[in-house]
């Protein structure tokens, strides 16, 4: 177990201080402060500069993520030093506030607390935003991604609203206490109307989105230690919401309803209803983010975005790893560069990893 940590800790600091063109003396120094570290507490803890960069490689590493281009401009906020329930809540709002920037989207991580034998920080949101799903008779009313997490919520005491698009409150739990429930105060939400440029029936159909994608589930690992609560955002890709959130039939399955409106047959396959409805969607998400003055980026931009990260990661004579599956968009694929060729989907650490439900 130590000499786990301890290699994965070696191997970490000694590639951050070659990146950050540290001496050999300080790589010396601070390999041997982690070698007693680890040998009396089987643990150590990184300068805040080791983990802005390792927070940053780890988001490097994301080989699902398309958006790895700006990966240096990470906004790292420190809050390791936080204890309380309280305090981790207003750091979420803090990072809310921060990250949507009025639309002027910030990519932002917040680290809480590192995970050891006396403590873990857990938020039980897969998103700090997203939307609540139900089960009625009538079929799922709301989002359906969400259905066992509001279930959740509504036992610890959540109110349920039935609405197609609440926004859950935030759930944060320290060790095996009892997790604390809170809303977002509505003046942090920025969300956006979904109407479309030229079709203006569009906005009857009452959809919107939220700004910003928070993950806020998976877990930061760096050099051996486990970040489990290290909420992190960018922008969104318009396909994200406009070709899955709100077309996939097990999520929003607005594609049906979008083709009728546009006089389309949707009994016959080979009119393209589903194409023809997917675009018009896609069209309406961007051009509804656009003029909001909210960050968002098309599939094509970030392809070539992700088509000069590939380029400068060659110059500083990095391999870019990647998982095809995930990089391609769903939406016309074939036009953009990654279609046409093959990643390898090897892990590297500093990563983000999934960890296990603690519902
Ligand atoms: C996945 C875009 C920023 C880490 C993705 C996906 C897209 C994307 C389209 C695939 C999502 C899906 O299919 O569900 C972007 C864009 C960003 C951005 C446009 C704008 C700056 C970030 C940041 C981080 C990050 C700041 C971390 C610091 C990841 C990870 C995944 C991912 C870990 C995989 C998530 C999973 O497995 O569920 N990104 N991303 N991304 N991104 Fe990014
Ligand atoms: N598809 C998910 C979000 C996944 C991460 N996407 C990003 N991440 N853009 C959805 O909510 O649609 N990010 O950090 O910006």
């Amino acid at each position: 177990m130590t000499n786990d940590l301890l290699n994965e800790a070696e191997e970490f600091i000694r590639s951050c201080y070659k990146e950050l063109n540290k001496t050999n003396q300080e790589l010396e120094n601070r390999l041997n402060q982690i070698n007693k570290q680890i040998l009396i507490y089987d643990f150590y803890e990184h300068t805040a500069e080791e983990l802005e960069y390792g927070a940053k490689v780890a988001w490097r590493n994301s080989n699902r993520c398309i958006g790895r281009l700006f990966w240096e401009q990470l906004n790292v906020i420190d809050k390791r030093n936080l204890n309380s329930e309280e305090e981790i809540i207003s750091a979420l709002f803090e990072h809310i506030r921060y990250a949507t920037n009025n639309g002027h989207i910030r990519p932002t991580i917040t680290v809480f607390t590192q995970k050891s034998p006396n403590k873990t920080v857990r938020i039980w949101n897969h998103q700090l935003i997203r939307y609540a799903g139900y089960k009625t008779e009538r079929g799922v009313l709301g989002d359906p991604h969400s259905l066992s997490f509001t279930e959740t919520c509504i036992k610890l005491g959540w109110e349920p609203k039935f609405g197609k698009f609440d926004v859950l409150p935030l759930v944060i739990q320290i060790n095996e206490n009892q997790p604390k429930l809170v809303e977002i105060p509505e003046t942090l939400l920025l969300e956006v109307p979904i109407r479309h440029p030229h079709y203006k029936w569009f906005e009857d159909l009452n959809l919107k989105w939220y700004a910003v994608p928070i993950i806020s589930d998976m877990m930061l690992e760096i050099g051996g230690i486990t970040y489990t609560a290290a909420p992190f955002n960018g922008w969104y890709m318009g396909t994200e919401i406009g070709a899955r959130n709100l077309a996939d039939e097990l999520r929003y399955n607005m594609l049906p309803q979008i083709a009728n409106l546009m006089g389309l047959d949707i009994k016959n396959s080979i009119s393209l209803w589903k194409d023809r409805a997917i675009l018009e969607l896609n069209t309406a998400v961007l051009h509804s983010f656009w003029t909001d003055g909210v960050s968002i980026v098309d599939h094509h931009t970030a392809a070539k975005q992700f088509k000069k990260f590939e380029e400068k990661e060659r110059n500083s004579e990095r391999e870019v790893s990647g998982d095809w599956t995930w990089l391609i968009p769903p939406l016309a694929p074939a036009t953009t560069h990654i279609f046409h060729k093959s990643y390898k989907n090897e892990i590297n650490k500093p990563n983000y990893f999934y960890q296990p439900k603690p519902y």
